[in-house]
């Protein structure tokens, strides 16, 4: 790693190096992508298994795509009860953060005989995509699964691509079971996707997908949305630590790389005002990767995507977090609440030098499916208003649809609209006297 000083220019070059990650810039796979949506779309099942039979190995039917109870039992059995502990604990974090961002319905009544509301409702159904492989983690389960039901979601359904035994990763059957999944389908890719959008024999049809996948699933979730509702496309991890000479070195480098360590493509940012800092970084960093077990997908992680950025003061370098907006941002500063408030875009926020990353990946409580990729700028973290909708209410008495009826008959006609007009005309004049029905 070496040193970037900061300006206009490494700071655009940066953002432009960071989007080649994103989704949106491998259209040369969404034909084929569509091809596999419209298959699964007009041939249900039969095209489900043969997709699943190519991609994933595996044989299934209508019985054995769903994961048994036996193997849940078997699930159980396999997982360490400590970590079932910790399970259970994060889940109770997790649930009593999201429990916090439940909405109400209101009902207000600020003029007579007007009642005006918003009642919100849950989604019925969901549908939570776990990928397989490297990318199954069971904290993911945890961090989609519980706002749907704190939102209220009934049924949640899971699908993931099993091993060519046909098998799930036991921690991940037992954190869906435990966060209170109805069924589980192995199933992954853009089929799976095309499966829970459009319903086949088999796989009820959902209202929402959400959860990351490979770039085939992300491309899948697009192609899909409108038919139902997607969550944000997550792109590859990324942190980035502010820091002063407040801080120390050897925690940050370790937070970095604790995100490198999941993606070659995963991004790993410092920015500081302090040179010596930044050294320090360095050499931690070159320290911790020989000694960690992804050493070689962190390399690559940091050879592309990862930067020490020096500014020359604590404006610029907050001035280049805003401009990045990263998913995760570490603020270790003297005052890391006053920096806070000069923070404008970042999706998970951990002050101090014991916030470390991990806390919030696991433990703490808040979701860590994050905007990634610049998109802090607009996308929150998913929360229970993702598995929500709110419908309007609207209640007249009729004196008070007296008192405003001409005014809405005036700005429909304004519109050429008679129709509208006379729909709140009719209640209060006789139609031979009034109503222009041309
Ligand atoms: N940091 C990842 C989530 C995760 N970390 C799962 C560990 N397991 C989201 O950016
Ligand atoms: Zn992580």
């Amino acid at each position: 790693m070496k040193i970037t000083k900061l300006n206009d220019s490494s700071i655009a070059n940066i953002l432009d190096q960071l989007l080649k990650r994103s989704p949106s810039s491998y259209h040369q796979f969404e034909k084929s992508v569509q091809e596999i949506i419209d298959q699964v779309r007009e041939g249900g099942d039969s095209a489900l298994f043969d997709y699943t039979a190519r991609f994933d190995g595996i044989l299934l039917d209508a019985s054995s795509v769903l994961v048994s109870q036996e193997e849940i039992e078997e699930a159980y059995r396999k997982v360490d009860p400590a970590l079932l502990d910790v399970i259970r604990k994060s889940i109770a974090n997790i649930r009593a953060f999201h429990e916090k961002q439940r909405q109400k319905s209101w009902f207000d009544a600020d003029h007579p005989g007007v009642i005006l509301g918003q009642r919100v409702t849950a989604l019925e159904r969901v549908g939570v995509y776990v990928p397989g492989g490297r990318a199954a983690y069971p904290s993911s389960v945890l961090m989609n699964v519980i706002p749907a039901r704190v939102a209220g979601v009934p049924d949640i359904v899971m699908t993931t691509p099993p091993d060519m035994e046909g098998k799930v990763y036991a921690p991940t059957l037992v954190a869906a079971k435990e966060a209170g999944v109805s069924r589980i389908y192995k199933l992954g890719g853009a089929q799976a996707v095309a499966a829970l959008a459009f319903g086949t024999e088999t796989i009820p049809k959902v209202d929402k997908i959400v959860g990351p996948g490979n770039i085939y699933v992300a491309l899948a979730k697009k192609a899909v949305f409108g038919y139902v509702s997607i969550d944000s496309i997550a792109g590859p991890s990324e942190v980035m630590a502010l820091v002063d000479q407040s801080c120390n070195p050897r925690y940050v480098a370790a937070d970095l790389l604790s995100q490198a360590e999941h993606d070659p493509m995963a991004s790993a940012i410092l920015v500081t005002d302090d040179e010596r800092v930044a050294k320090e970084v360095i050499r931690w960093e070159d320290y911790f990767t020989e000694k960690l077990a992804r050493r070689e997908i962190i390399r690559k992680s940091l050879e592309d995507y990862g930067y020490v950025l020096l500014a020359e003061n604590m404006d610029q370098a907050i001035a280049c977090v805003n401009a990045i907006a990263p998913e995760h941002l570490e603020i270790v500063t003297r005052d890391p609440w006053e920096s806070l408030t000069r923070i404008q875009n970042a999706g998970a926020i951990f002050l101090g030098s014991y916030s470390s990353e991990p806390i919030g990946d696991y433990l703490a409580g808040p979701n860590h499916v994050l905007p990634t990729n610049g998109t802090a700028r607009f996308f929150s973290a998913l929360s229970v208003d993702d598995f929500i909708k709110k419908s309007s209410v609207i209640s007249y008495s009729k004196e008070a649809l007296r008192g405003v009826y001409q005014d809405v008959a005036r700005f429909a006609e304004a519109e050429g609209l008679t129709g509208h007009a006379n729909s709140v005309r009719v209640r209060f004049e006789e139609d031979e006297e009034n109503v222009e029905l041309t």
